[in-house]
């Protein structure tokens, strides 16, 4: 078998964004207004509980939430009210976002993309995103947004990425999908797309390679990287799950 992605893949013409973690970090915002609640039902909501939150649905965070404070038995009703109070306050925070907040590089990558012709969709989980993209004036750059409002099953299922695709007039196979959460990655793998991890690449192992961000990171790196096989890994991935990932990080 050869071992080029070019020979196994369609040349990518598409990229799909994860938004929270990716493009801008809301996770600090969506950690204020969680610890708020669970202060006002009595008990201490911590930065690393808060990482089980990362890519997880809105009212999935809740249960995870309520687990940490040993708190069951809870109808759907008041559940539903709960989330509603904590999208209030988290949507107070994100109204004051600026386009300061894109994280460092993401905005040159964007640029370098729509100059190569290349489409873009948002495929995120959260349902304020069309918000956020317009607070840091982003909008523009996204030729489909796929977002929580418009999916009814969450990472790790495929459906908001295959939706971009769908949205986008593009096979799956065409895509790279961007993402900071194990559960993202797999939904990648599971539409048959590439991935790209941002961030810690114990927690993305999944990936066909880890980035710790956008930082002298570029579409032609891109590129470069799959003509030398990092890509390969996608089609590895069913022969040897045990691949280490150290071997995938890219220092930009
Ligand atoms: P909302 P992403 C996700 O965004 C966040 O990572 C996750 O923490 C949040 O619970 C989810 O959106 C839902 O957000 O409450 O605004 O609908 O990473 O998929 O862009
Ligand atoms: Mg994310």
């Amino acid at each position: 078998m050869s071992s080029s992605p070019f020979t196994l893949y369609p040349s990518p013409c598409a990229c799909i964004f994860d938004l929270d973690g990716v493009l801008v970090d809301t996770a600090k915002y969506h950690y204020l207004a969680w610890k708020r609640l669970a202060e006002e039902l009595g008990f201490y909501f911590s930065k690393a509980d808060n990482e089980r939150l990362k890519g997880v649905s809105r009212m999935a965070s809740l249960d995870i939430l309520l687990e940490v404070g040993g708190i069951t038995n809870l109808g759907d009703r008041e559940k539903s009210t709960m989330a509603d109070r904590k999208n209030a306050w988290y949507v107070e925070y994100i109204a004051k976002m600026t386009p300061d907040e894109i994280l460092p590089n993401a905005l040159d990558f964007l640029h370098e993309l729509k100059t190569a012709g290349i489409k873009i969709a948002l495929g995120s989980a959260s349902k304020n995103a069309g918000m956020i993209l317009q607070r840091v004036n982003i909008t523009s750059f996204f030729d489909a947004v796929i977002d929580g409002n418009k999916i009814t099953n969450a990472k790790p299922d495929p459906e908001v990425f295959l939706l971009g695709a769908r949205e986008l007039g593009v096979q799956p196979t065409e895509c790279i999908v961007f993402e900071d959460a194990a559960a993202g990655i797999e939904a990648a793998i599971r539409a048959e797309m590439k991935c790209v991890g941002v961030g810690d690449p114990d927690i993305l192992r999944r990936a066909d390679i880890v980035i710790p961000g956008f930082q002298s990171f570029s579409w032609d790196k891109l590129l470069s990287l799959m003509k030398q096989d990092c890509f390969a890994a996608n089609v590895a991935r069913n022969d040897d799950e045990k691949q280490s990932s150290s071997n995938k990080q890219i220092n930009n």
